[in-house]
């Protein structure tokens, strides 16, 4: 069904577009080892279904979907003719005290796909975006209803919610703190569920580690309730190597927030859009967040797009005084882009004709016991999996903490396959049209890649 076209098989003598001819020196590159990259450019010029061609045309596998975002594929009819038309009957409209009808009739659609109650959108351009939108709406949200100090937010080791100040604060990576400073204040962190001890090689959510949830306890105890106003978490976190949620942890944190009157954030940047094989991680757990965060595969990582959902309850209470006076003083230029809100219509439409949102569920089997073939290779310590994402966590090279990851995705990329690491963990996260054969190739290539190590 989800056919390959090679468009660069044809290609032949004339430089293929991309084709480096620019001095490397001024691009700034984000989140790039830079003096490695630019001694040897690792370049992709276009991409199709699954599958990215690098500027002379060779065929590069893409097992992460871009950066966890191109869901539906790359280069999907309806989503490129809708980006294409829209840019040519309206590039930009203000969005405040404006709008345009695409961003409503998106809102709409995307409240119907949403976990139940989460009922409200608020367009943002990025997950880092969203994470601080929701920061701020969780914290004048408790100010609106006369309980203004609760500020203090919570976070968890281990989290990643983009790069924004507030989103590093509550994010738990020591190299984001060790930058960056003192960052936002009245921040604490519960402590992260990844354990090898109790869970390696689990399938799915791990049996151990519920009782972390209790942590939430402890610092409720330290700081008092009353000056709590959030806690955000991935359901699943992500860039941090693949870290899933214990059995029952994510249920008991719910609890946990209910009893003391703090708003529950999930981040769903990565898990949202069909990746654990349900539209979103709280459909997948059964545990509805009162605010969620989204980017990525909202518009197909094709133009940059974030949101946050809400539930009623919390956008009414800002529905007071004067009818004139902004609400909540907060957006984006960019918020409701007219080309995001189109191309987030077509990707939902192409993820509606296709059943995408919950291809995941079906392909999921097939993907975790290929992922967990490579359990006896040399340096595996961990394999995990939920949905359309896998984790392969490797033995680091004493003092080289990095390293041994990082060198096997520099050769699967030499090899054709397009994989990603955080740490010594290898990442997984195919587009939700992967197919067996597609799954088989990444995962040999990287047994082949972990035996020659
Ligand atoms: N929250 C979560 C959970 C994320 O995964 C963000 C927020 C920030 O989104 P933006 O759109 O501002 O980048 C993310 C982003 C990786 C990787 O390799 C993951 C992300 C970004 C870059 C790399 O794991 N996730």
């Amino acid at each position: 069904m989800h056919k390959d076209h090679n468009p660069a098989a044809t290609v032949t003598s004339a430089p293929a577009a991309g084709t480096l001819s620019a001095n490397l020196d001024a691009f700034w590159m984000p989140f790039t080892a830079s003096r490695q990259f630019k001694s040897a450019p690792r370049l992709l010029a276009r991409a199709k279904d699954m599958h990215y061609w690098t500027p002379e045309g060779r065929q590069v596998l893409d097992a992460v979907a871009g950066l966890w975002c191109v869901n539906a594929g790359h280069a999907r009819p309806k989503i490129v003719a809708a980006i294409a038309a829209q840019a040519a009957e309206m590039d930009f409209a203000p969005p405040f005290n404006m709008a345009h009808p695409k961003s409503f009739e998106l809102a709409e659609k995307l409240v119907a796909i949403a976990p139940k109650g989460l009922d409200k959108v608020f367009y943002t351009n990025s997950g880092s975006e969203a994470v601080d939108t929701a920061l701020k709406m969780a914290v004048a949200y408790h100010r609106a209803r006369g309980e203004g100090q609760r500020t203090r937010l919570i976070g968890r080791e281990r989290g990643y919610h983009g790069v924004n100040f507030g989103g590093i604060s509550v994010g738990g990576i020591a190299g984001n703190r060790k930058s960056f400073g003192t960052m936002v204040g009245g921040v604490d962190h519960l402590r992260h569920t990844h354990d090898l001890q109790r869970n390696a090689f689990s399938r799915g959510v791990p049996e151990h580690g519920a009782e972390l949830a209790d942590d939430l306890e402890r610092i409720v105890a330290l700081h008092d309730a009353s000056t709590i106003a959030a806690v955000i978490v991935e359901p699943v976190a992500g860039s941090t190597g693949v870290l899933l949620p214990p059995k029952g942890y994510l249920e008991r944190l719910r609890a946990i927030c209910d009893k003391h009157g703090i708003l529950l954030i999930f981040d769903e940047v990565i898990t949202g859009f069909g990746r654990l094989g349900s539209p979103f991680a709280a459909t997948h757990f059964q545990v509805t967040p009162d605010l969620m965060t989204v980017a990525k595969g909202i518009s197909n990582g094709c133009v940059p797009m974030g949101a946050v959902f809400a539930k009623s309850a919390i956008h009414d209470v800002f529905m007071t005084g004067p009818e004139h006076v902004i609400e909540f003083p907060h957006g984006y230029t960019y918020s409701a882009h007219p080309l995001a809100c189109a191309a987030s219509l077509a990707t939902l439409e192409t993820y509606a004709d296709e059943g995408l949102l919950t291809r995941g569920a079906e392909m999921a089997p097939v993907f975790e016991h290929a992922v967990h073939s490579l359990r006896e290779l040399p340096h595996v310590i961990d394999i995990r999996n939920i949905g359309l994402v896998g984790a392969i966590e490797l033995e680091s090279i004493p003092g080289n903490p990095g390293k041994r990851a990082f060198d096997i995705f520099r050769e699967c990329f030499e090899r054709g396959v397009l994989i990603r690491t955080t740490g010594d963990i290898i990442a997984l996260s195919p587009p939700l049209i992967v197919e067996e054969s597609h799954i088989d190739q990444a995962i040999s290539t990287i047994a082949d890649v972990l035996k020659s190590a």
